[in-house]
């Protein structure tokens, strides 16, 4: 079999309840690669165990996670996905394949059945997101957890923030260096396990909305 050109970032803080279900899903040939973000749980036992490689990053924040693991992955596409089991790595592929005709692929989350998506969180999404469509021109309706992009490329747009606001500079500097994007729709479930460090809990919201704020503005 051909070497596999997906490298799969989970940037985790204490994830160890939802892992195996996530790796477990991992499509044939990826490598899921966990950043393990001083967790004080078995993330980092857990993604062993279920065949993920592991990196240790100690400097707190979901951006100082996701690009630890995109310095680390050594294949041409990185692919980030949350590691709490709300979305399914099965999806991927098809984000991928869209890389033909796309610089990044983001994906839309679209909630399933039973899904509890605090208002606060739908509504600072939905804020930022008619932001990033009418100043910057994007054609995006969520600032995409779930993403694909060439490892080099993405390296190369020199993302700086390192808490709540990458993904949303990422989405900033990827319009400015004319990147195309391709949003797809995506699966949102509810976590499988562990506890809410963003939208689920008073301080991650606040964190996330001066950090949403600081990227966009
Ligand atoms: N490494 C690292 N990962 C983080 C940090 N905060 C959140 N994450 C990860 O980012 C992803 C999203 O965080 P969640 O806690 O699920 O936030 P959320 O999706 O708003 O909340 P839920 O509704 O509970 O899913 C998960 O994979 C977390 O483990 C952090 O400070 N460091
Ligand atoms: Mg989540």
């Amino acid at each position: 079999m051909p070497e596999c050109p997906v490298t799969v970032v989970l940037p985790c803080l204490n994830e160890a309840d939802a892992l195996p279900g996530v790796l477990e899903a991992m499509p044939p040939g990826y490598r899921a690669l966990v950043v393990d973000n001083n967790s004080t749980d078995e993330t980092a036992l857990v993604a062993k165990r279920w065949g993920a490689e592991v990196v240790a990053e100690s400097v707190p924040g979901y951006g100082s996670a996701v690009h630890a693991g995109v310095l680390a992955a050594t294949t041409p596409i990185v692919a980030v996905i949350d590691g709490d089991g709300s979305m399914d790595p099965r999806e991927l592929p098809r984000l991928v394949a869209a890389l033909d005709r796309a610089d990044l692929v983001a994906g839309r989350r679209r909630a399933v059945a039973g899904l509890r998506w605090p208002w606060h969180a739908r509504l600072g999404n939905a804020a930022v997101c008619w932001r990033l469509r009418t100043k910057h021109h994007l054609p995006v309706h969520d600032i995409a957890p779930m993403r694909v992009a060439r490892r080099a490329d993405l390296l190369a747009l020199g993302v700086t923030d390192r808490r709540s606001g990458y993904p949303l500079e990422l989405l900033v500097r990827a319009a400015a260096a004319g990147w195309r994007v391709v949003e797809l729709d995506i699966d949102y479930g509810p976590r499988t396990g562990g506890k809410s460090k963003v939208s689920g809990s008073v301080r991650g919201s606040v964190v996330a909305a001066v950090d949403f704020w600081k990227a966009i503005s």
